[in-house]
């Protein structure tokens, strides 16, 4: 059999993203194959697919009605572009998108990754607010500890750190909530946490400062994935949506890791009972198997472009790819995919056991918190003192090593598996971090 190192290919052309490069290139792990709940490397070990590829895979890999659509369409016919031209999917899949996301938000808009929605979300909130006859309200308004992808707009409205801090002025114009995290009062909290809904109120603090003429709209994930999965405190999305509406201020739901099952519905918008003016999804919206973003737009913005627009094209905004055959196509099936096997549903059945496994790793060494939602986990770790991070990148490296795929942000290991996980995959990974993380000082 073959070395993996020797099957390993060079490794220095390739500037990866979001990655230690000189860490990761001194030790690399590769894979190479993908099938169901595992990843396998190129000497043949199979790796339980603990956080569904990035959040994204959530019917598990390479499902044959995914791979066999997007074949079919690439050879039928690769690309067409949307501008002042239309192919049937794209239409196709905006109405059953439309379908699934709550009344009322029944416009969808497409791009190319998460990043890409987000930015078409905030353009759009501000055309809207112009187009209107509210050309004043230009702040947004995101949260601290946020994560909308990497696009200016993106980052402006996030709230991680090291995403904004080497990148200059950014947007102007852009405040943020304070996040939720309240490990103090919180800690070991099963699904949603009891305090923090007042957190909300800083909205009307920055209403205060600003004058509600002055915002446009406000985003938050529903479920914050990336910071470390900060789960919305009891109270907190319904006290956010009360205030924006008092003040007129659009609400716009990121829900790139929390759509398509990830929290036993389709949206976290459904799951929760708060119905934004805005969702932005992509990763699930294709089971990832081509990239693809887009924005759900309620009825009441779409129609208020539509009217008041000032030139023939409503919104000056679109990408070469908005749309794309394949992508529509993958879409399609996912959405056939998850449909059959009632994946949603199964997600939702399955959280409570997930919730108790991934508890039960409370008296595992290191944590000092373990929280959920849905098929999310996330397991805070004490951080090595003066080395934060560390500790948990050891645990992942050491999870890898012993055949399972976890994903680390900042001292906190993120879970979130496909929708086709089996109970005993979960004890699997569940054992497993318990044993990296004694093993790991
Ligand atoms: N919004 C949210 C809520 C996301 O989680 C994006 C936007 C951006 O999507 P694109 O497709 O542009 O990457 C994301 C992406 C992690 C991790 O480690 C999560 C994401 C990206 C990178 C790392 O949790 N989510």
């Amino acid at each position: 059999m073959a070395d993996a190192r020797n099957a390993t290919p060079d490794l220095d052309a390739y500037w990866m993203p979001f990655t230690p490069n000189r860490r990761f290139k001194a030790d690399p792990r590769i894979v190479e194959r993908a099938e169901g709940m595992y990843y396998f490397t190129p000497d043949g070990r199979r790796i339980l697919d603990g956080t569904a590829g990035l959040w994204c895979v959530n019917a598990g890999h390479c499902r044959p009605r995914i791979v066999e659509a997007i074949a079919r369409q690439a050879a039928e016919m690769d690309y067409a572009t949307s501008f002042n031209l239309g192919h049937p999917k794209a239409f196709e899949f905006a109405t059953r998108l439309a379908a699934l996301t709550p009344p009322g938000l029944d416009r969808v808009f497409f791009a190319n990754s998460g990043s890409e929605a987000v930015d078409t979300a905030l353009k759009i909130a501000l055309a809207y607010q112009r187009g209107r006859g509210q050309g004043s309200r230009t702040r947004l308004i995101g949260r601290e500890r946020g994560y909308h992808g990497v696009g200016f707009g993106g980052v402006s409205v996030g709230g991680m750190v090291r995403n904004r801090m080497y990148f200059g002025s950014l947007l102007t114009g852009v405040d943020h909530l304070p996040h939720t995290h309240d490990l103090n009062r919180n800690a070991f909290s099963r699904g949603l946490p009891e305090h923090g809904a007042d957190q909300a109120d800083a909205l009307e603090a920055i209403v205060s400062l600003h004058d509600a003429s002055n915002i446009a709209a406000v985003i938050v994930e529903p479920v914050a994935g990336s910071a470390g999965v900060l789960v919305p405190p009891k109270g907190y999305l319904q006290r956010l949506r009360a205030i924006c509406d008092k003040h007129d201020i659009l609400l716009i739901f990121d829900e790139v890791i929390t759509g398509f099952g990830r929290v036993g519905a389709a949206f976290a918008a459904e799951r929760l009972g708060v119905v934004p003016d805005m969702i932005t999804m992509a990763k699930g919206l294709t089971n990832a198997a081509v990239p693809m973003g887009a924005t759900a737009v309620s009825r009441k913005i779409h129609d208020s472009l539509m009217e008041h627009a000032d030139a023939p094209i409503e919104l000056f905004h679109g990408y070469t790819y908005s749309g794309h055959p394949l992508a529509c196509a993958a879409g399609l099936a996912a959405l056939d995919t998850y449909a059959e096997e009632g994946l949603f549903e199964r997600a939702a059945a399955l959280s409570p056991y997930w919730e108790q496994a991934m508890h039960a790793l409370r008296d595992a060494r290191h944590v000092i918190d373990v929280r959920n939602f849905g098929l999310i986990a996330g397991i805070e770790l004490e951080p090595r003192p003066g080395r934060p991070t560390e500790r948990a990148l050891k645990a992942l490296e050491t999870c890898f090593d012993r055949g399972v795929m976890v994903r680390t942000t900042g001292d906190i290991i993120a879970l979130s598996p496909p929708l086709i996980i089996e109970e005993a995959q979960i004890d699997q990974l569940a054992q497993t971090i318990r044993d990296a993380l004694a093993r790991i000082d």
